[in-house]
């Protein structure tokens, strides 16, 4: 077993253990109107799951344990920060999709928080409203809201919903009867007035979140924030570089657990834990230390994966395989390419902004083979063995974009397994035995 152990924690992170740790997280949830009884049941299986997946994991970084802490407190801990937030009349905004300009928001003085649902705890509440066949991630959405059992749903003032898949669209008007919510229209085609079309949805999402904060959002701020943000995501790139080196330092599954807490923890302090990690990283590569000695690599594509969803990842390092990428909107498509920080006015800062995000490749734009083309140069910059596209039952997009990327990866000589799965363990042993044959078959 590793070794996680809250006592060095405080010393490691700078978080006052005493403030969130002991918190009494119990009336907090009371306070946000959760259902105490099922959110028990949620909190009882959090604690197994990290031990079966990360604290078995050998020779984990040392600066892993901020992100452990976070995920061992992830209901108590910044849900905290942001009840205090609140209180102090702060405004958090709950976001669904990699393309939502977190930089505006935070301009205004709000907070962004993602509200993916990677569990298959919130999967029932959201049949309740959504139709069986519907992808997971969809329906947990609804769960994790209805079934109160997410003090980052309870949280959220305003939800920003997008028009990305037909599911998704659909449930934001389910959502948007029991909490405000705003929609942008996200075009679905990378012509030159589809970038100017999305400029103009960053300015409607301003005037939101103007109007819901009571802030303007100046030249000075939205340029300070474009930097924030940018600093982030370079933390992250650096921590993907690091994972290229032949000795791979972090496994893919302590990896994935980073980039789904880049989707809610507070950018600053994350962009320094991961460089603080990174750090680490270097002088593990130098010294010749790999978590991975023998190990087949693989890149990981395909739909996101929410938090708690380490299901493939732990499959395939449990199977003679390292993860060293995963082209996902819980990996690279977050956090690649800058915003372009020299736009002086308003209207070209906005510009740079939108057209950084219409540079994400995801399967709802038509035609998008720009997807294919990163994969590829993904796969061979991590100098990946061979390449796992992982789709979402339901999720149409991706499984329909999934044989021209087999056709494309083929050519390029790069083996490619598709696989399709739920949030459930029923199929683990099954994804396992053919995980298994892939990873032998690389030699
Ligand atoms: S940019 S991938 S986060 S839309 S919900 S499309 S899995 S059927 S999440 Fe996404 Fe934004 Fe694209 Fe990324 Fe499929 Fe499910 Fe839809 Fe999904």
């Amino acid at each position: 077993m590793g070794r996680f152990s809250w006592s060095r924690l405080v010393d490691v992170t700078g978080f006052n253990k005493g403030d969130y740790i002991m918190a009494d997280n119990q009336q907090m949830w009371k306070d946000l109107g959760m259902n105490l009884e099922m959110h028990d049941m949620l909190c009882e299986v959090l604690p197994g799951a990290i031990g079966d997946v990360f604290m078995s994991q050998e020779n984990r970084p040392a600066a892993m344990d901020y992100f452990d802490m976070v995920l061992a407190d992830v209901h108590g801990l910044r849900p905290a920060e942001l009840v205090e937030f609140r209180k102090n009349g702060g405004k958090v905004f709950g976001t669904f999709c990699a393309y939502v300009p977190d930089e505006v928001i935070f301009a205004a003085g709000g907070i962004a928080t993602g509200l993916c649902a990677g569990s298959q705890f919130w999967v029932p509440g959201g049949e309740r409203y959504l139709p069986a066949n519907t992808c997971p991630l969809i329906k947990a959405m609804l769960g994790a809201r209805f079934d109160k059992t997410c003090p980052f749903y309870r949280l959220a003032d305003v939800y920003i919903g997008e028009t990305t898949c037909d599911g998704k669209k659909k449930a934001y008007e389910i959502l948007g009867t029991d909490v405000p919510l705003h929609v942008m229209d996200l075009p679905q085609m990378k012509r030159e007035k589809d970038y100017l079309k999305w400029a103009d949805e960053i300015k409607d999402l301003i005037a939101v979140v103007e109007k819901t904060t009571g802030n303007k959002v100046t030249e000075e701020n939205l340029a300070e924030n474009i930097k924030k943000i940018n600093v982030k995501r370079a933390a992250l790139e650096r921590l993907y570089k690091l994972r290229r080196n032949e000795c791979v330092p972090i496994s893919g599954t302590d990896t994935l657990l980073i980039s789904q807490i880049a989707y809610y923890d507070d950018p600053e302090r994350f962009a320094t834990m991961v460089n603080k990690l990174c750090d680490e990283l270097e002088q593990r590569v130098a010294d010749g230390v790999s978590i991975a000695e023998g190990k087949k690599r693989i890149l990981i594509t395909g739909t996101p994966m929410a938090i708690p969803n380490w299901k493939l990842h732990n499959l395939v390092e449990t199977s003679g395989g390292v993860v060293v990428c995963e082209e996902t909107c819980t990996g690279t498509r977050y956090f690649e390419n800058q915003v372009d920080e020299s736009g002086k006015t308003m209207d070209e800062m906005i510009q740079n902004i939108a057209n950084r995000y219409m540079g994400i490749n995801c399967a709802c734009f038509t035609p998008n083979t720009a997807r294919a083309d990163d994969v590829i140069r993904l796969a061979k910059d991590s100098k990946a063995d061979g390449v796992i596209d992982v789709n979402l039952m339901f999720c149409q997009t991706y499984d329909i974009e999934g044989r021209s990327l087999e056709e494309r990866l083929k050519a390029e000589g790069i083996p490619f397994l598709g696989l399709e799965t739920d949030y459930t363990d029923n199929d683990a042993q099954q994804l396992k035995t053919r995980i298994g044959a892939f990873i032998e078959m690389l030699g």
